[in-house]
């Protein structure tokens, strides 16, 4: 890397020591498609041993010190208990994910189903998540439904939207003071034909007309091919209404693959467009979470490496020429303009971040020193018995 001006470097540096990434509790469970899952060793059995592994994650880079639950995969009779296990292990409990795609009774839908008593189970279970962030201390409750239709006419699209912006009202209600809500959208799946919460648009519809505390979630995953994430971005962090990310990449549809291989270019395309706006600083408000499945790689290592992904995709964001930019674009240079861009990006900021990890107090390689810890092993040899936990247990 050609030298930093000191105070560059510093900047840099600094900023990449206060950012926060949130991992997914998901993640180190099994998971596969719908064709197979296969199982690996030592997986979590538990809530509990899904925090032992994202602490392992945060021990690490550093940078990670929240995970996210999804109920009821991660159902546990006391939650405050299961906050305090996690503080034990340094990190937090982070976003609560509700879930209202797996019961039997939702194949219509849940909160848009035509059936008044469905909705109504679906609205006291989205109700049960903002209780249990009351008892985790957890700010996000994190929305997405998979309800839509497979076919035309099978309900009226109208409707639906009446009865989801119900759902979403009463349960905007409830919320605390601190608290807020995410809501996820998604172009299609497991609906084909149309979903009822499919683009930004209708997430953003929603959340002004909900008021403050509502706020979109970008998947990285959930989008037609070819979409410009980080205008979506832009537009939103303009607006006062982008909450967070559900980062993961794809090469088709929602693929789930670590953030940042298909694409680290998007990626730093999107970081790009936080870094220029000023809103990487967690007291900005947005939330940076992984929501991934590793179905054939080894999961901590896995997340370490995403965790990684977005450090260097930031870390090029942070190293693009502000001023230089800004005189290009008003010049209309383009090729200047792009270049500031492109130059930032092409900057191996490897040695940066190991030395920002030394700084830290960190091994300068996350996943040697994972792998030379001898963890793997430890919880291989005693994860077992009992059943391990899956994607969705
Ligand atoms: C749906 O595809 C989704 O992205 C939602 O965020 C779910 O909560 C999550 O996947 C489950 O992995
Ligand atoms: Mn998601
Ligand atoms: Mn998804």
């Amino acid at each position: 890397m050609t030298e930093l001006a000191p105070s560059t470097r510093s900047r840099v540096l600094a900023a990449l020591r206060d950012q926060r990434i949130e991992t997914a509790s998901w993640a180190f469970g099994n998971s596969g498609t719908r064709f197979k899952v296969f199982a690996q060793p030592g997986v979590p059995r538990d809530p509990y041993e899904k925090i032992a592994d994202a602490a392992t994650v945060h021990r690490f880079t550093g940078v990670a010190p929240t995970v996210a639950l999804h109920i009821p995969w991660d159902k546990v009779d006391d939650y405050a208990a299961l906050a305090a296990y996690a503080k034990e292990q340094g990190v937090a409990l982070g976003a609560i994910n509700a879930n209202v795609f797996q019961d039997d009774d939702y194949k219509l839908g849940s909160v848009t189903n035509p059936d008044p008593a469905i909705r109504a189970k679906a609205l006291a279970h989205l109700i049960e998540c903002v209780d249990i962030m009351d008892a985790t201390g957890s700010r996000d409750l994190k929305l997405w439904f998979s309800d839509g239709t497979n076919y035309p006419g099978q309900d009226s699209i109208r409707a639906r939207q009446d009865r989801l912006a119900s759902a979403l009202s009463a349960t905007y209600e409830r919320l605390g003071d601190d608290q807020r809500m995410l809501l996820e959208y998604k172009l299609f799946e497991p609906a084909f034909y149309m979903t009822d919460v499919p683009d930004w648009g209708t997430s953003y519809a929603h959340c002004l007309q909900l008021g403050d505390k509502a706020q979109v979630v970008i998947d990285t995953g959930h989008h037609a091919p070819g979409t410009n994430i980080e205008f979506i971005v832009a537009f939103l962090l303009r607006a006062g209404k982008l909450g967070g990310f559900d980062f993961n990449s794809r090469f088709y549809a929602d693929d789930d693959l670590m953030v940042g291989s298909a694409d680290p270019f998007q990626l730093f395309r999107i970081m790009q467009e936080i870094v220029s706006a000023d809103a990487l600083n967690p007291a900005a408000g947005i939330a940076f979470m992984l929501d991934q499945c590793h179905n054939i790689e080894p999961k901590i290592q896995a997340v370490i490496r995403s965790v990684m992904n977005v450090q260097e995709a930031t870390a090029k964001a942070l190293l693009v020429d502000a001023p230089a930019l800004a005189a290009a674009q008003e010049n209309g240079d383009v090729l200047e303009a792009n270049a500031a861009l492109m130059d930032a990006y092409h900057t191996d900021v490897r040695p940066l971040l190991r030395e920002l990890r030394a700084d830290q107090g960190l091994d300068p390689d996350p996943i040697a020193a994972f792998k030379g810890s001898g963890y793997y092993e430890t919880v291989q040899a005693a994860r077992v018995g009992g059943e391990a936990a899956g994607w969705g247990a």
